[in-house]
């Protein structure tokens, strides 16, 4: 029997090929091409327009870091907004929080249903009552809220199509609106060394509209090409306030200072 392999294009000019034992599902939304697939080395995979979001192998890694590093640096997080990540990796993190509620909006409903389907490990909390989720476009979504939110995590995929307007300064803008005083944002922003341009522009965004930007990163082999960032964004940051850890694989205290340590070419991108 032939062996399956998908190739995914990381650069203009880098594809990675992944050795596939099976597809488990494969549907054209009314948005994008869904795959969820079955990889012979990282387990179970979402793909989405031929671009892997995530794969069991090592998700806990980069839905802890989105959500933990947040939720642990606010005082007291109560009501939080996940934009995007219809997956439910991040609603299952945030879960761990004594939170009142966790609303997420995703576009594509399809990308919810079958996460629910086949990745019940990310997608199981989404059952969970403290969760609330919209089918619908984020960005409108965020508009329509004000001071309705201690924390809000966008949970994006590349910068393409739709999701470029959830790295745009008019959605930061929108964010801090729909913050309670004192709220957080966190981001995932992509890779400090093929995306630099976009990191710019989001360090740029972002520092229009609140007084403390930072960034932090962590190494999520799924997505090959090295190390991987995100934006810790609020009025005045603080260190750790709380220290949820319970169930966590990857983050811990340690983790949490370390990841803000950045090498010199990321601290030269914010510049
Ligand atoms: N909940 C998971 C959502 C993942 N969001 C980030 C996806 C990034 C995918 N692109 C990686 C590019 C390098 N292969």
């Amino acid at each position: 029997m032939m062996d399956l392999w998908f190739s995914e294009r990381e650069t203009e000019n880098i594809k990675v090929q992944w050795k596939l034992a099976r597809t488990l599902a494969s549907h054209q939304s009314q948005y994008q091409k869904i795959d969820i697939v079955e990889f012979v080395e990282f387990g179970r995979g979402l793909i989405l327009d031929g671009v892997i979001q995530t794969t069991l192998s090592d998700e806990f890694i980069y839905h802890e870091m989105l959500a933990h590093v947040p939720l642990n640096t606010h005082p007291n997080p109560k009501t939080v907004l996940v934009v995007g990540g219809g997956d439910g990796g991040t609603v299952r993190e945030v879960l761990k929080h004594n939170i009142d509620s966790v609303d997420l909006v995703e576009i594509d409903g399809d990308v919810v249903r079958l996460c629910r389907e086949f990745l019940p490990e990310l997608a199981g909390g989404l059952d969970d009552p403290r969760v609330r989720v919209h089918i619908g476009d984020g960005i409108e979504y965020v508009r329509k809220r004000e001071a309705a939110y201690d924390c809000v995590l966008v949970d994006s995929s590349d910068p393409v199509g739709p999701a470029v307007g959830l790295f745009a300064r008019e959605f930061y803008s929108d964010i801090f609106r729909a913050l309670k005083p004192g709220g957080l944002m966190a981001a995932q922003t992509e890779s400090p060394l093929f995306n630099q341009d976009l990191i710019r522009q989001v360090t740029k965004g972002l520092r229009q509209i609140f007084q403390d930007v930072r960034f932090y990163w962590a190494n999520v082999p799924t997505y090959s090409i090295g190390p991987w960032s995100f934006a810790l964004a609020g009025q005045n940051i603080k260190g750790v306030n709380m220290s949820v850890t319970s169930g966590c694989r990857y983050y811990n205290d340690a983790i949490h200072q370390g990841a803000f340590m950045l090498p010199a070419y990321f601290q030269d991108l914010l510049k």
